[in-house]
């Protein structure tokens, strides 16, 4: 998944006079309309039984128990097409790994790139995001192809807040492996598709996690899984791109706009013990304050960009102070690095926290006053 900086470097190769005057900004405006009527998708994650065999094939009896994602939808969701082949996604866990399966059905499986941490989008490929404390900062990124050549990167914070890639940060002890129902880089038949598993070790995982890993019963860890498939044709017996033809992301969890470095609209992975069948997923009682907060940060970017300085009420950035339970009123103050902006949320326990988040998109609880 590319960063979004790749359509501003386009943008700066373009001649002075074939730039049009920027178009005002409209985060607020897509949060809104685009993102928040997307509810994250939720999966219950059950321990397995005994580990798969990271074969690539699915046929092990642990996967029995690990019901598949719905079907993977284009990243901007339901207003756009279908995606043109079916992707679906299964997840494990036990005492030393995190296991993720899918399916991708390909009628003409390719890959070209062999180097490790190579730009894996590049061809058509299977990505796995995860950010365990849903702060949306400190976050992984894992891309594999059908030749499965990886690259695991590490984001302190989102490209849109001045996050860098480090491409440096490793897995050690992570197993992939890729199964080819079909022939790969051969246009001459017709595939039936590839599928992949993934086994990433709790020790890499925790790293950065600021919570235990692996979970403790019941957590819920914020995942994303994108499928990046690139139109082609076959020409001189090889497969080749479309030119000038973008990227298609089919995902999971849609995010609302191309853009997976959300975090704030990936999945939520509910981890359980308990046998497969006797726990239901728990949507995120934090989600309220969590899209109230998003609403004034992104509304406070728009501000930004057109004032050079963050507001400092809601009056100011438009925002009605709406209170409905289980939400109060929404503060800002301005910081010296930008603005922190708070919402107390009250639980249905009666108990009551304040949620935060910063002009670098990090969302935290904070201590009770
Ligand atoms: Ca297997
Ligand atoms: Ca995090
Ligand atoms: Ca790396
Ligand atoms: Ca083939």
């Amino acid at each position: 998944m590319r960063p979004l900086a790749a359509s501003s470097l386009l943008l700066a190769a373009l001649p002075a006079a074939a730039q049009q005057a920027p178009a005002p900004p409209a985060q607020h405006a897509d949060w809104l309309a685009k993102m928040l009527p997307l509810i994250p998708r939720g999966y219950v994650c059950q321990f397995a039984a005994s580990p798969p065999v990271i074969d690539g094939k699915l046929d092990d009896a642990p996967w029995n128990d690990a019901q598949w994602t719905d079907e993977f939808k284009d990243i901007e969701g339901d207003t756009k097409p279908k995606p043109r082949f079916r992707t679906r996604a299964r997840m494990l866990w036990d005492e030393n790994f995190f296991y993720i399966a899918a399916d991708l059905d390909e009628p003409h499986i390719w890959a070209t790139l062999t180097n490790h941490d190579a730009v894996i989008f590049q061809d058509p490929d299977f990505e796995v995001f995860i950010d365990p404390n849903g702060d949306s900062h400190e976050y992984f990124e894992f891309e594999m192809n059908a030749l499965n050549t990886t690259w695991d990167l590490f984001l302190p914070k989102p490209y849109k807040d001045g996050g860098p890639a480090m491409n440096s940060w490793e897995i050690p002890g992570l197993k992939s492996s890729v199964h080819i129902r079909g022939s790969l880089n051969n246009p001459a038949d017709t595939d039936e598709g590839w599928s992949v598993e993934i086994a990433f070790p709790w020790k890499a995982l925790g790293e950065c996690a600021r919570r235990p890993a692996p979970p403790a019963e019941g957590d819920q860890w914020r995942v994303g899984f994108s499928r990046v498939e690139w139109q082609i044709e076959i020409k001189d017996g090889k497969y080749v791109k479309l030119p000038n033809t973008p990227e298609n992301n089919w995902i999971w969890s849609p995010q609302g706009i191309i853009d997976m470095h959300r975090p704030e609209r990936w999945g939520y992975v509910q981890f359980t013990r308990k046998p497969p069948g006797t726990v239901t997923f728990s949507p995120d009682p934090s989600a309220p304050a969590r899209n109230r907060l998003q609403e004034i940060y992104y509304a406070q970017k728009d501000h930004f960009a057109r004032h050079n300085r963050w507001a400092a009420s809601l009056k100011d950035l438009s925002i009605s102070p709406d209170a409905t339970p289980p939400l109060g009123t929404p503060v800002i103050h301005l910081t010296p690095e930008g603005f922190i902006a708070t919402v107390p949320l009250t639980l249905p326990d009666n108990s009551s926290r304040l949620w935060s988040i910063r002009q670098d998109a990090l969302v935290q609880s904070l201590p009770n006053p």
